[in-house]
């Protein structure tokens, strides 16, 4: 006998969890919700949001207005669960065209559980903590989930992978919410992130990961929800559908609309051109990581441009509020816009002067050091090699490494693929060699990274060319018909 068809009188009993509490004058109005329906309760106790009781009571008041009079209360850890599982059961998802094709149906069913368990977890007052990779995708897709989550812890992330000290943090973050929920946006699935994981899992939380990066093996198990378009593609296409588009599907299967505007800050004045609404986010995400599987206007480019260049200065800590801030002031924007551009312009003639050809062919091997660069923090050292690749991405195949202290960073075109080269081989067969000099490493065939401790850059470097030299393709066997 839950919460539904109420009437005057009416004898209820049910388990329940508090899910909100506003102060009266001289009570507290407590919203319960049985996994089913809500209802409300007036009382001069106090309850804690999230804690599951036992309750019995009668119904009063009339006219649609019923609150419950409880006789009974009954604290109830063990229900909290099950009334979790009834809240997501129940909990509506609209079914939208999405906005990318090619393997988005695949997709539709993790888009829906993601989107089942954010409206539960909104519902019951869970306690969520939102991480997000620190460039424009990751925040992108956090602004699109806030929409649904409303102001939820969030911290960013200020690296790909998810360290075990990171899950130290979060696991200390977490340790005394009920049932936390750990939504992790577009990092912590790829290489050297599953100890992390592993460590966060045992620390309590139920973990969400909606991430574009190659995963790591076991990631999958983790994760209560796993939505990666990894998980049903093995292409490289695969990492073209970026985390805060597949949020931004999430945030409009939980029913957001496409033009809905952010929860925060809603009095302001906005940049450029109003609203960043979800189809402006998810065009943000696509033009943060140079994604095809939308159309992008300049405007796009420009707004992913200013997120990406805030979030590489941001500390840790800094909030969205930060960049719904930014972005809505005019004057803020064109100035970090005008900034970051002229860095972009400066860091394109740099990166042409610095290139080496370390290989001739065929296929062409170049490196570029970072580290005798002038600008050391934006952008960030994947999309500087992302910068150094485009300039010779046209020249048949190729490989890019961007080399800095503690790094290289791997960037391949399809040339270069289809004649053997693969970044992730090379990487797993530098660790194989020297793997006591290597701190993680791994990505996919066409993009990866190797991170590397300190004073043994020169020494991995020297062996990635060779490995690259290697398996550099026979002239002559290429050459034969087949
Ligand atoms: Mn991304």
């Amino acid at each position: 006998m839950g919460f539904r068809n109420l009437g005057e009188g009416k004898r209820i009993e049910a388990e329940c969890v508090v899910s909100s509490a506003k102060r009266g004058r001289d009570y507290t109005v407590y919203t319960l919700t049985d996994g089913e329906a809500e209802m409300e309760m007036h009382s001069r106790e106090f309850y804690r949001i999230g804690d599951a009781y036992s309750i019995s009571g009668t119904v009063e008041g009339g006219h649609g207005l019923f609150v419950l009079k409880p006789e009974k209360m009954e604290k109830k850890p063990a229900s909290y669960a099950a009334v979790l599982k009834k809240a997501e059961e129940n909990a509506q998802v609209r079914h939208e065209k999405f906005l990318a094709d090619g393997l988005m149906e695949k997709l539709r069913g993790r888009v829906e559980l993601a989107a089942r368990k954010l409206s539960a977890a909104r519902k019951l007052g869970r306690f969520i903590l939102l991480k997000f990779h620190n460039d424009a995708d990751g925040v992108a897709g956090a602004l699109a989930l806030i929409k649904v989550l409303g102001n939820v812890q969030s911290h960013q992330q200020n690296s790909a992978l998810y360290r075990v000290a990171d899950a130290m943090r979060d696991v200390n973050v977490i340790r005394y919410e009920r049932s936390p929920l750990v939504v992790i946006v577009d990092c912590g699935s790829g290489e050297d992130s599953r100890e992390g994981l592993q460590i966060l899992k045992a620390g309590g939380a139920e973990i969400m990961l909606i991430d574009h990066h190659p995963p790591e093996k076991g990631v999958e198990g983790l994760c209560s929800t796993f939505l990666s378009p990894w998980a049903v593609s093995e292409e490289e296409e695969a990492s073209t559908y970026p985390a805060g588009y597949l949020c931004c599907e999430v945030a409009r299967a939980c029913g957001k609309d496409l033009a809905d505007a952010p929860l925060l800050g809603e009095k302001r004045e906005r940049g450029a051109d109003g609203k960043l609404g979800l189809e402006e986010l998810a065009k943000i995400a696509c033009a943060g990581d140079k994604s095809g599987i939308m159309p992008l206007s300049d405007a796009d480019r420009e707004k992913a441009l200013v997120i990406d260049y805030m979030a590489t200065y941001a500390e840790f800590g800094n909030r969205l509020e930060f960049y719904e801030h930014a972005m809505g002031e005019k004057e803020l924007y064109s100035s970090i816009l005008f900034q970051a551009r002229e860095r972009m312009e400066r860091v394109k003639e740099e990166v042409g002067k610095m290139m080496k050809k370390r290989i001739e062919g065929p296929v062409a091997v170049y490196t570029v050091d970072f580290d005798k660069m002038s600008s050391r923090e934006f952008p960030g050292k994947g999309k500087l090699t992302t910068r150094a690749f485009e300039l010779v991405m046209h020249e048949g195949p190729v490989v890019v490494l961007g080399v800095w202290e503690g790094g290289i960073s791997f960037r391949l075109n399809e040339d270069a693929v289809l004649r053997g080269m693969n970044a992730s081989a090379v990487i797993e067969a530098v660790k194989a060699k020297m793997g006591s000099f290597i701190e993680s490493g791994g990505g996919h065939g066409r993009a990866a990274s190797l991170r590397i401790k300190r004073g043994y850059t020169k020494e991995v470097l020297e062996e990635v060319v060779n490995q690259l030299q290697a398996s550099q393709p026979q002239e002559k066997q290429a050459l034969q018909p087949s």
